[in-house]
């Protein structure tokens, strides 16, 4: 039923004029630069900002998601439908995607001369006019990378900026959706572009079960699918996701400083009602994921192991540690950080690190499933002083 209605809502706002155009909502569009982080990050606003949407009642344009690649200086923007699928988002609300959006629309409801962009503070800038340092307090939205290549990929430019502090984004407590309307009522201002997302990091409790509205493209699926049919035994398999790259290292050395970090909520709770993040638990040693993982072959029939990291997938130790349990140790080649996140999703359990977006992806997605996760080192275990040998890495 809610499906339904929620169809009849989005065909009511997006429907085909007589002359075949696309007409707009008149309720507006909420639209913003994924310019925070990367994939799980990126990932964490988009469920914040689709709440944020959902909340002042305007259509979420649905921005590329921005890949940075190695040795090059600019941002790649990767169409929003690329990795994920939009039919199941707009049976949670209305949705257009960004190509569609300026294509169709855009010519229509934001002309260039009425492109404002949105920051809740001014973002200074110092330009250099005629060798003069001059100091800019608007939101500068085009300044440096992502925020650049982002609005040039669709030949954006700002004509203005709005700071609207002390507005802020979580429509779940309060009248915030009240005031935004109030202050910026869809007739006037049609188009509220952000300079980044209207979300917090990491994603707001509330918008969390919001996942179950992403769900993998056809061809992402396809990929996890084959990888689980070729590569591993027909039998359940454990789907475990190792972060320990350099710049991983440096994040755990904040632990001490810190009772959560990035996704520690996670697990930790939003209020550190579970406890506060250890060194383990962000980067936990050799001894603690063997240990971890002879406790889950005991217990289940798994017959293979599927290893996602972002640098050391221990395979060879892995599998030399877990011989007696006769287990298949793999990892996807070439790596593939989505096709191996779909593939995480799909496995029979999966343990994940509590710190990490990327892992909060996993547990996001499995949690709207129904699927057991679990994380390294948690709840707090023994053996905390050895796991920031990084040298086993
Ligand atoms: O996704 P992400 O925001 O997660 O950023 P964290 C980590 C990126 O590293 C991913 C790659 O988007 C991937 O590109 N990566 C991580 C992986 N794990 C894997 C993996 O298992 N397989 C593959 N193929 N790639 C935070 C950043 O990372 O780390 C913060 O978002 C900051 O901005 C911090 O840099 C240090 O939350 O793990």
């Amino acid at each position: 039923m809610f499906l339904v209605s929620s169809l009849l809502i989005f065909l009511n706002f997006h429907s085909i004029s007589s002359a075949g155009e696309l007409e707009a909502d008149l309720n507006g569009y909420v639209l913003y630069c994924p310019c925070m982080g990367r994939f799980g990050n990126q990932a964490d606003h988009f469920l914040g900002s689709l709440g944020f949407a959902r909340g002042l009642n305007r259509t979420l344009v649905l921005p590329p998601w921005v890949e940075y690649r190695p040795n090059e200086v600019k941002s790649h923007q990767v169409p929003f439908d690329f990795y994920f699928d939009v039919k199941p988002l707009e049976e949670f609300h209305r949705v257009i995607t960004m190509e569609k959006f300026m294509r169709e629309l855009a010519p229509k409801i934001w002309p260039p001369e009425k492109r404002i962009s949105f920051c809740y503070m001014a973002r200074n800038s110092i330009a250099n006019k005629g060798g003069k340092k001059e100091i800019n307090g608007g939101c500068n939205a085009k300044d440096g990378n992502p925020f650049g290549p982002f609005w040039d990929t669709f030949n954006i430019d700002f004509v203005g900026s709005e700071m609207y502090a002390p507005l802020h984004y979580d429509v779940h407590h309060g009248k915030a959706a009240e005031k935004w309307n109030e202050k910026y009522s869809p007739s006037k201002w049609p188009v509220l572009a952000f300079t980044g997302a209207p979300a917090s990091f990491p994603v707001q409790e509330e918008n969390r079960g919001l996942h179950q509205y992403l769900k993998w493209s056809e061809p992402v699926r396809s990929a996890a699918m084959s990888f689980i049919h070729k590569e591993l035994p027909n039998a359940p398999f454990i789907g475990i996701h190792l972060r320990n790259g350099m710049d991983w290292v440096r994040a755990c050395q904040h632990i001490p400083e810190t009772r959560n970090l990035f996704s520690s909520p996670q697990c930790l709770g939003y209020n550190n009602e579970h406890g506060t993040a250890t060194p383990a638990m962000c980067m936990p040693n050799k001894e603690i994921i063997i240990r971890q993982l002879r406790q889950l072959l005991k217990n289940g029939n798994f017959e293979s192991i599927f290893v996602a990291s972002d640098n050391n997938h221990m395979l060879k130790e892995l599998a030399n540690a877990l011989k007696k349990f006769n287990v298949v140790v793999k990892k996807l080649e070439p790596s593939n950080p989505h096709v191996e996140l779909a593939i995480l999703g799909m496995s029979n359990h999966f343990v994940g690190n509590c710190v990490s977006s990327f892992s909060s992806f996993v547990k996001r997605e499995r949690d709207s499933r129904g699927l057991p996760s679990s994380f390294w080192a948690f709840p707090d275990q023994r053996s905390t002083k050895k796991s920031v040998r990084h040298d086993e890495f």
